[in-house]
């Protein structure tokens, strides 16, 4: 009679009617993401069925055990198991052990910090070449002008990328990224208007259309010398494709938005340029550009005392944990001198970003570029939230700078 089973022990999640793909959410995710923590370690989403950890230590623990919380099942709340995906799975994103290994082991490579090394010039004087041209406009559009147009120029160059088609780009990952939420509105709205981007990507994943010597081809010589096929290695230029435009466009645009809303911190930068590189790192734990994404439990587990049954989409909040004053001092505050090493910004586990040495790399050299160029940055209009299932970022950020030079 007074024996203790699990069962007795083991709490229910509260319930919340909470919804992250909501416009306000999606506006101003963070005051949303603070009830969230504060109503218990595991919440249940009873909109979605799904479960969501919100806090530092339960995100970083579903993210790092993959044999609990796969991601064969999908990472947005279409579960594999039980409903059709709108597109071809991805073999690294959406993909388990022992399976996954193989894959991430070449594209691992393929992305490691000695192969993008390569690029450092090339993209350094990218980079002088973008700030130049919006020092002589002075008042621009930095989301279009400055953080879309640099990633479109220097990341599909170095996977070798045609350059006419290139605005095929970035909707297509947005709606990648709108098709791991619901299939609701914003995802049939882009998906209405997509069949040509489709099309293209689809067709500059084949080797014949690739430069001979960017990263594309790369993921191609693998497939010569055996370790995956070629139609792994198609595959896996989408993967380049779909997860690596959107999400640095967006960070950068973030950047963008957090220095120019908080002026001692570019001036901070502006003063030290090898800053750059820990400025990322901030971008990326403050304010996120990928919010969420899920698993699904393989069999059933306890999460902090909460017992979950097997096949459930468990959502793992990483801006949330980012911003967990459990783990961080003054979260909301963006302090590009502290140690933000630590965010899951880019994930954690064996599925953590396979590009983030390259994000880094982009974001280091173009930040850097303005820090040492620009003496300030000011919003001139309201910036244009984008809409996005996944990613937060801007359509538009309207901004003035002012030139080094001309204070001197
Ligand atoms: C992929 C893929 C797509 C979007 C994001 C991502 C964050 C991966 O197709 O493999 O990683």
């Amino acid at each position: 009679m007074s024996s203790t089973t699990i069962s007795d022990v083991c709490t229910h999640a509260p319930t919340s009617d909470f919804d992250p793909y909501a416009e306000e959410v999606l506006n101003d995710p963070y005051p949303f993401y603070e009830e969230l923590r504060e109503l218990g370690p595991v919440v249940y989403l009873q909109r979605y069925d799904a479960y969501a950890v919100a806090r530092h230590a339960e995100v970083h623990a579903v993210l790092s055990d993959p044999a609990t919380f796969c991601s064969s099942a999908g990472v947005g709340l279409t579960n594999f198991r039980t409903e059709k995906p709108w597109r071809k799975p991805s073999i690294i994103l959406e993909a388990d052990p022992p399976y996954h290994a193989r894959i991430r082991k070449v594209v691992a490579r393929v992305l490691s910090p000695a192969s993008i090394a390569r690029l450092r010039v090339t993209f350094e004087a990218e980079a002088e070449a973008l700030v130049d041209k919006i020092l002589t406009q002075g008042k621009f559009d930095a989301a279009r002008d400055f953080c879309a147009a640099y990633p479109l120029k220097v990341f599909a160059d170095a996977v070798g990328l045609p350059a006419e088609g290139r605005e095929n780009l970035l909707p297509y990952g947005d709606m990648v990224f709108n098709g791991f939420g619901p299939i609701n509105e914003r995802f049939h709205a882009r998906m209405n208007t997509s069949s040509a981007a489709i099309q293209w990507i689809s067709e500059v994943c084949q080797r014949e259309n690739l430069t001979k010597d960017g990263l594309g081809a790369d993921l191609y010589s693998a497939a010569d010398a055996g370790e995956i096929t070629h139609e792994e290695a198609g595959l896996l230029v989408r993967t380049l494709l779909s997860a690596g435009l959107d999400t640095t466009v967006f960070t950068l645009c973030n950047a963008i938005i957090a220095l120019a809303r908080n002026p001692q911190q570019y001036q901070i930068l502006h003063e030290s340029p090898t800053l750059a590189r820990q400025t990322i790192e901030e971008v990326v734990r403050y304010d996120p550009t990928f919010h969420s994404f899920y698993r699904t439990t393989t069999k059933p587990v306890e999460i902090a005392g909460v017992s979950l049954n097997e096949n459930q989409k468990v959502l793992a909040i990483i801006a949330s944990a980012n911003r967990d004053p459990r783990r961080w001092e003054n979260p909301a505050q963006f302090d590009l001198q502290r140690r933000a090493t630590g965010h899951v910004g880019f994930g954690a586990g064996i599925h953590g970003c396979a590009g983030q040495m390259m994000a880094r790399l982009e974001g280091d050299i173009l930040l850097g570029a303005l820090a040492r160029k620009v003496e300030s940055i000011t919003l001139t209009g309201e910036p244009v939230r984008h809409f996005n299932n996944t990613v937060r970022g801007y359509s538009s950020i309207p901004v003035s700078i002012i030139p080094v030079t001309q204070i001197q």
